[in-house]
């Protein structure tokens, strides 16, 4: 399998954590890539229509996008405990929580284009303060659910340290340990993981 990607992308941080976590890293070469929404990429938007990355190749020959799909169908390949809880009692809950980690590191990353890639001239502080606003209530919910990002290995804690580490990353004057001490906890815990470890934005 391949595995089109960009070292900075939390989303893409995701699989290779969790590849990493059932032991399939070694059946995935990573082809490292560049994106913007402004600039065109041939290779990624063959592979995925919407241009966005990561964007796994599998050995069948088929394109999987996006991040959560490719979580899934990874967590398919392995014989060790699954990441992605097949009892309904557990299941939504932890999908939740893992697309709310996905949807603060999106507005983040919105942030991130607004600021650094949209001309000075053109860019809008109200719509930056409402990427941040996602954000800051995605924090809130995670704090008050960080009870749910303990046991063993799950996506969405999974998805959660990716976020935050994402945070930490582009938008390190958020401070958001401030105001999240459980998840703080949480973070170094997870974080110290070989599989974080290994795949740190730089
Ligand atoms: N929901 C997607 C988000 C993927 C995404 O936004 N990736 C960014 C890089 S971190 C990207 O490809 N941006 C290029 C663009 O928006 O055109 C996923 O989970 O994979």
């Amino acid at each position: 399998m391949q595995l089109i990607h960009a070292a900075a992308s939390p989303f893409a941080r995701k699989i290779r954590v969790l590849a990493s976590e059932t032991g399939l890293l070694q059946h995935i070469a990573l082809l490292d890539t560049a994106v913007l929404p402004v600039t065109l990429n041939e290779q990624v938007n063959a592979a995925n229509p919407l241009g966005k990355i990561p964007v796994l190749l599998t050995d069948d020959g088929l394109a999987l996008f996006d991040s959560r799909v490719i979580c899934e169908y990874l967590d398919s390949l392995h014989d060790r405990p699954r990441l992605f809880p097949a009892d309904p009692a557990t299941r939504w809950a932890t999908l939740r929580l893992a697309a709310l980690a996905d949807g603060m590191a999106e507005a983040a990353l919105l942030v991130r284009y607004e600021r650094g890639v949209r001309p000075a001239e053109y860019q809008w502080d109200e719509w930056i303060e409402g990427q941040l606003g996602k954000v800051r209530r995605a924090l809130v919910a995670l704090e008050e659910q960080a009870d749910a990002l303990q046991g063993p290995v799950d996506i969405a804690q999974v998805a959660v340290a990716c976020a935050l580490g994402y945070l930490d990353f582009r938008l390190a004057e958020l401070d958001w340990r401030s105001t999240a001490p459980a998840l703080e906890q949480f973070q170094a815990r997870f974080s110290a993981r070989e599989s974080m470890q290994a795949t740190a934005p730089k």
